[in-house]
Formats: structure tokens, sequence, C-alpha cells
């Protein structure tokens, strides 16, 4: 553990290359009761993330769970703390594969189409270089540059959870999309973006990884942080 002294001023930096977050370490009694910052043995974290241009209407990503490649890419998502519509397209889903078909011609996940540009593509890898040059500084993180080796530990990261928000689930789709405040990395929200894909529910995320801005948003609306 930390000595108390070198917590109340020590500024601790990710070493990752690249890395956009950033987290000091500070005494409970310096944050403020409305502001959000985790907490733990009477020490707050406070969190904050470089961020690029926010787009302006949320981007569309046509993806499922347990596909390793998407999962690069709502990965990235959560990097850049952006909100983006999601169309599930589990295995057998008859609502959103279609569609993706009908826009670039073929059935291959994961199709992205960026409204505020007009660009859709389909390749994981394309996606990524265009999220990160579009709405980040450009630089793809270490572990999403790996090529195969990615998508290998893209694929353990999925495997004990066995297919789930894999295949369709019959269901009745809301007039409006439904809205989810998460991240790629918390296990509490994949159970629920399990459910949602198998659905085919559409959905807003509200990316709020770590260091996101936008915990403090939901910290006001609900009273309490809790993704
Ligand atoms: N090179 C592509 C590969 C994408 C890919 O193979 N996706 C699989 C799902 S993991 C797919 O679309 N399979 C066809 C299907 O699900 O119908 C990428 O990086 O995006």
């Amino acid at each position: 553990m930390f000595s108390q002294q070198t917590l109340k001023e020590t500024y601790v930096r990710e070493t990752f290359l690249g890395s956009r977050y950033s987290v000091s370490v500070v005494s409970g009694d310096k944050i403020p009761s409305n502001e959000y910052a985790m907490g733990f043995a009477g020490l707050k974290f406070k969190e904050t993330s470089r961020l690029g241009p926010r787009p302006k209407i949320p981007i569309e990503i046509y993806e499922f769970e347990g596909c390793p490649y998407c999962r690069k890419v709502r990965e990235i998502v959560s990097v850049l703390d952006l909100d983006v519509l999601f169309y599930p397209c589990p295995k057998k889903g008859p609502t959103f594969r279609p569609k993706v078909l009908e826009m670039g011609g073929k059935q291959q996940f994961p199709y992205m189409v960026d409204p505020n540009t007009g660009v859709a593509m389909y390749e994981s890898d394309d996606i990524v270089k265009y999220l990160v040059n579009k709405y980040g500084d450009g630089t793809v993180p270490l572990m999403l540059s790996l090529g195969m080796l990615t998508i290998l530990t893209a694929r353990l990261a999925m495997m004990a959870r066995k297919r789930k928000g894999y295949f369709y689930s019959p269901s009745k789709i809301p007039p409006s999309p439904l809205e989810l405040w998460a991240y790629e990395a918390s296990p509490f929200c994949k159970l629920v973006r399990e459910v949602l894909v198998e659905l085919e529910l559409p959905h807003i995320l509200h990316s709020a990884a770590r260091g996101s801005p936008k915990r403090q948003v939901l910290f006001e609306k609900a009273g309490h942080f809790q993704l």
C-alpha cells in the first residue's frame, strides 16, 4: 500500500504507450460530496481522460457479443468514450442482419455507419483506425494493433462466456432504442449486453469507462455512480 503522505501528492500516470487515462490519488476530504470519484480506505481517485472531438450524432455499429472482431471495436469505443447506437446482429437474428446485407452488400460483422460523415465500413482494423483518427488522437492502443494476437486475446477474454450473446432469441423490438451506461471491460455490463444482443434490442451505449467525464453526469442523474 502507499503511505498516506505519498498518496496525498502522488500523481500516477499509466505507463502504457499512448494511454489517454490518468489518475491522481488524494485524501477523501479533497473531493466535494457533489463530485464523483472512486474511493477506497478514505482515499479518492481523481481520474481523467484526454478526449478528441465528439460526434454530434451517435455512431451506429452492427455487431454481436461473442465475435472477437466486434469486441475490438467495442474496446476502442470505450477507450474513446464514444456514445454509440448498437444494432445487435446475433446469429440467426432476423432484423438487423438483413439490413447490413442491404447497406453494405454482405453479412459481415462488425459494420459501422457514421451518420456525421456518411462513412460506412466493414473490417474491424479499418473501423478502429477510422475512429481513432476522427475522434481520438490517431493512436491505436497497443493491444488493438497486434493482428492475430489481438484476435486471440479477444477470443480468450470471451471464452468463459460460452456463446452468450451469440444466438438470437425471439423478442419484441421497442419503438426507440434503450439506453445503457456501460463500458467493455466491466463484467457486470457484459451480462446486460449479452441479453440485449440475444434479444436484438437496439441500444444507445453511453460509454463511461474509468476516467470518463460521463461518470459525473450519471452521478448527478442517479445520485450515485454504478454501472
Ligand atoms: N476481417 C474481418 C473479419 C470479421 C468476421 O469474420 N466476422 C464474423 C463474425 S466473428 C462474421 O461476420 N461472420 C459472418 C456471420 O456472423 O454471419 C474483421 O476484422 O472485421
